[in-house]
């Protein structure tokens, strides 16, 4: 069977989605580390276009979106699942709020100029001008949470993830519920970061 290659990049939450689904289900894999801003010839060329993190490659296949990725692993090894009976549906509803409303919410939340500064702190100034300048071009057009907008969605979003996970391991105890819900949650609170888009 052909080996699995994740490209990826550390940072990315996406990409520790998949990351965390690999380890769950123990599966070996290999790692192509991409760059985070454009250009990325090597990855476009394999994807005929796509720029979106992270890419799963299984010999000349190529899977891109991380719902995609799941399925694919899922197929590849069932056990354990990420979908479990009888929460099967609630658990892709789950995943798909995670990754949409979520993950929006706390990307706008997250490019505030504090949550900039904390993310670059390091950095050259040049890099996260880079990053702001990447993302906006690959936004343009797309409607943008006001930041008092997304800091209260996104406080009352971790209320109720608070309420949902309370002492359980994950959503509905007996399910994996979302990676990317956990990861972006460690994102909003700053543990990992940085976000991958700017909202302003
Ligand atoms: N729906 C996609 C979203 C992927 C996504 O937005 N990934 C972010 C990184 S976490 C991204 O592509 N950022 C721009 C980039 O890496 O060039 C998925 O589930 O894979």
């Amino acid at each position: 069977m052909s080996e699995l290659i994740l490209h990826h990049y550390p940072t990315s939450p996406f990409s520790e989605k998949i990351r965390l689904i690999l380890g769950y289900k123990r599966l070996a894999w290999k790692s192509v580390t991409i760059p985070v801003i454009m250009p990325k010839p090597d990855l476009v060329a394999l994807t005929g276009g796509y720029r979106k993190t992270p890419v799963l490659q299984i010999g000349a296949d190529i899977y891109c979106d991380t719902a995609l990725i799941c399925d694919v692993l899922e197929h590849r090894q069932p056990t354990p699942t990420l979908y479990p009976e009888p929460s099967k549906g609630m658990a892709r509803t789950l995943a798909h709020w995670a990754d949409n409303t979520l993950f929006w919410t706390a990307m706008a939340f997250n490019m505030q100029p504090k949550g900039v500064a904390q993310m670059f702190g390091n950095a050259p100034p040049e890099m996260a001008r880079a990053f702001i300048e990447d993302r906006k071009a690959m936004g343009a057009g797309m409607a943008r949470l006001r930041p008092a907008d997304a800091a209260a969605a996104y406080k009352s979003y971790l209320r109720r993830m608070s309420d949902m996970l309370d002492d359980l391991p994950f959503c509905w105890a007996m399910c994996p519920a979302s990676p990317t819900l956990r990861c972006t949650t460690r994102c909003g609170s700053r543990v990992c970061a940085p976000p991958c888009w700017p909202t302003s």
